[in-house]
């Protein structure tokens, strides 16, 4: 069946290729066989992560870039990811009425994902769907998260280049800046430059950059207004100089590793939480309860659980 699957969807079914998502973002038995059989086929579309601030605009870019991206004629799949909440699901639809534009386009593939249990692992899930779209052919894969927490940046960092979407005005100002944001953006869009303040956050984020140590990439600042698709055919310049820039250094090559050695420790990580929880979701409440009540501590609590199930992790 996931031979068929996969088959319908390398012929560039579009209905395969939604299937395929939806078996890969259920974790199932049926997803995993899907990418084993997909794997062979990806690694050719430029993956690019989306992350900011709630409300900073980054529907609106991904939105305006993969119009950008459609008029130079490449295919775009696009991944929302909203590891929040499930009282943003609002957002979500407001993001697919505002998509409409694009989805009578045979050229974009969008699908939105939302979060799933706190054991979720999803950044691979994310990771995982960029690799069916890929897959299918798309030339970009547009992935976009909500916020900027430590979640988001990891699922940021399971494409090839990082876009960081910042905003003048809303105190996200560098110095507020989450530890770690900063360093995971190859590209800094300063979105709503039609606002206030546009000069100073540049100049702001123009001096962090001096002072932080990076590669042999310069990270470009880009002034952007979104919803009027200004800036637009620029940063997608950027985003292709960026591209071109892993080619030549290397670097997309060790990137590649380091994110490869990411997805098999995560890929661990959540294979030995699903066999705990098959066999001993009932003792993890029990020692849940011990922690919390201070009778045990959480490494004990954690390798008592495993060898009580340790005949499922063989
Ligand atoms: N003034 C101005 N408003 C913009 C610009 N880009 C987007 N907006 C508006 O900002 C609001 C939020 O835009 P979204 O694209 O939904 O932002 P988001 O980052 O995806 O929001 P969440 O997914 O909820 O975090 C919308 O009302 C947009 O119309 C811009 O360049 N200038
Ligand atoms: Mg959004």
């Amino acid at each position: 069946m996931a031979a068929d699957l996969v088959r319908r969807l390398l012929a560039g079914e579009r209905r395969a290729l939604a299937r395929a998502l939806t078996h890969v973002e259920n974790q199932s038995a049926a997803g995993y066989e899907v990418l084993r059989l997909l794997y062979p086929h990806t690694g050719r579309a430029h993956t690019i992560g989306i992350t900011g601030g709630a409300g900073a605009g980054k529907s609106t870019l991904t939105n305006a870039l993969a119009k950008e991206y459609r008029r130079r004629g490449k295919t775009v799949g696009i991944i929302a990811v909203d590891p929040s909440s499930p009282f943003s699901r609002g957002a979500i639809l407001g993001d697919r009425i505002r998509m409409q534009e694009l989805t009578g386009d045979p050229g974009v593939f969008m699908r939105s994902m939302a979060t799933r249990g706190s054991l979720g692992g999803l950044s691979e899930t994310a990771a995982d769907a960029v690799a069916v779209m890929d897959a299918f052919g798309k030339d970009v894969v547009l992935l976009e998260t909500v916020g900027a927490g430590q979640d988001e940046v990891e699922v940021a960092s399971a494409a090839q280049t990082t876009i960081l979407v910042l905003t003048p005005g809303t105190g996200d100002d560098v110095q507020t800046m989450k530890a770690g944001i900063m360093e995971i953006a190859d590209l800094l869009v300063v979105n709503k430059s039609d606002l206030p303040n546009t000069d100073a956050l540049i100049a702001a984020l123009k001096a962090h950059l001096t002072m932080s140590e990076h590669g042999a990439w310069l990270i470009p600042i880009l002034r952007v207004v979104a919803n009027k698709e200004q800036g637009i055919a620029q940063l997608v310049e950027q985003l292709d100089a960026h591209h071109s820039y892993l080619h030549r250094s290397g670097a997309l090559q060790s990137e590649r590793q380091e994110q490869a050695r990411h997805q098999v420790v995560a890929a661990v990580q959540g294979e030995v939480l699903r066999r705990i929880l098959r066999q001993g979701a009932s003792l993890l409440d029990d020692l849940t309860q011990q922690v919390a009540e201070r009778r045990t501590d959480p490494h004990s609590a954690a390798e008592r659980l495993l060898a009580a199930v340790s005949g499922e992790l063989s």
